[in-house]
């Protein structure tokens, strides 16, 4: 009920604690299973300092607008590209939807279709219902990279795009970019990456050593990227990114707004009014990790996925999806949903809704964390 008179704030905070007791919090190193993780303490201080800046009305909040384009101009220097055009938006989702949408008006296709792996994140089913583009699913191979043969079987003239993924959402496995690229030139189709999760760890990664095909805008046939650094960039929710190689993909999607403080404005975003303290927040963490800073973080990362992949396999019952590519490591055990319920109720945040256990070693995730849950899955396996 809408209260008639207000609280103060001792009360309110107190009403909040009380409320939000339940929730799971990423130090309780309970959170396994999440693409989320603790922000930087850099990033929560930015977020806090400028938390009235709005993007929505750039022309008010001049200064935050470049910092946006620098952000941006940053993500696409880490993607390959000398300049990029794009934005810093809600997430993964938000992010995936432009790239449809950009696709989708500069096709003139009839009934426009996307080809996307069967891995893809749900947000392409909202995009396709949104925009109007039916879905055309490709099979996967084996190792749960999709099949490029299958998606070349599915070409048509009414392809307004193809999507590969760099870092599924279920077993962080990366596609053959290399091989959609050519595939996207020889037909002349625009490529669309969703490095959602893997944008800011496959990279580092690969400077670390580990041999993960290239998937970035190095690959001519790929025009769109989408990168979160909500998620593996330390960033607080809502920042996600959108980049696309060519400026006429963002004009292909941008909006009038005529009577702003700036004058006539172009808008691309799904959302109008914007936070302009996550975009401010993204380019104060690339500043302060830079590329060395993230790069230690995925060497913990990594090495904690490689070794929590081995402790698996030591335990009867229990079988690794695949080997990791990236820092997710998914299982499968006899009895998995009693399994579930088991880990669940010794407080574990975790899902096994896909048919398996996806363990996503996030920056707030620690060994002693991790040796705590294989304890608690041994004792499961053995009880059940
Ligand atoms: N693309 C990929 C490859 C994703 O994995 C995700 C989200 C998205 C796009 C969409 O991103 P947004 O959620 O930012 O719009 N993947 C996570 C998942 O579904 C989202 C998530 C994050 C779920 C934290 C749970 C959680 O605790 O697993």
């Amino acid at each position: 009920m809408f209260p008639e008179r207000g609280s103060g704030e001792d009360e309110v905070l107190r009403e909040l604690e009380e409320k939000t007791k339940e929730d799971l919090t990423f130090d309780s190193g309970k959170i396994l299973g999440s693409m989320c993780t603790y922000p930087h303490p850099l990033a929560i201080k930015v977020v806090t300092m400028y938390i009235d800046r709005n993007l929505g009305d750039p022309g008010l909040h001049v200064g935050s607008h470049e910092i946006e384009r620098e952000a941006v101009e940053m993500l696409a220097n880490l993607l390959g590209l000398e300049k990029g055009y794009g934005h810093i938006v809600s997430g993964g989702t938000e992010a995936n939807i432009l790239a449809v949408r950009a696709f989708r008006n500069l096709s003139d296709a009839e009934k426009p279709e996307l080809i996307l792996p069967e891995s893809a994140h749900f947000s392409f089913i909202k995009a396709g219902e949104m925009l109007g583009v039916k879905l055309v699913w490709a099979k996967l191979n084996d190792d749960y990279t999709v099949n490029v043969k299958d998606v070349e079987e599915k070409i048509t003239d009414n392809t307004i795009g193809i999507v590969g993924i760099a870092g599924t959402t279920g077993l962080g496995v990366v596609d053959d970019i290399p091989a959609l690229s050519d595939l996207a030139l020889d037909y002349d189709i625009p490529l669309h990456v969703d490095a959602a999760f893997g944008g800011f760890v496959i990279p580092f990664a690969k400077a670390l050593g580990y041999n993960i095909p290239d998937f970035d805008f190095r690959l001519k046939g790929v025009k769109s990227i989408t990168i979160d650094p909500h998620k593996m960039g330390m960033v607080p929710i809502p920042a996600g990114g959108i980049i696309f190689r060519e400026r006429k993909y963002l004009e292909a999607i941008s909006v009038l707004a005529p009577y702003l403080a700036g004058g006539k404005i172009w808008q691309a975003t799904i959302t109008g009014t914007r936070p302009g303290a996550n975009a401010l927040a993204v380019w104060a963490m690339i500043k302060h990790l830079g590329f060395e800073g993230y790069k230690k973080i995925v060497r913990t990362a990594m090495e904690l996925s490689r070794w929590f992949a081995g402790e698996l396999k030591k335990i009867p019952g229990v079988h690794l999806i695949r080997e990791p590519v990236l820092n997710i490591v998914s299982f499968s055990t006899k009895n998995l949903e009693e399994v579930e319920r088991e880990l669940k109720e010794r407080g574990w945040g975790i899902s096994a809704h896909r048919g398996y256990i996806r363990i996503v070693m996030m920056p707030h995730v620690r060994k002693e964390h991790l040796e705590e849950f294989l304890r608690d899955l041994k004792e499961t396996m053995e009880r059940l």
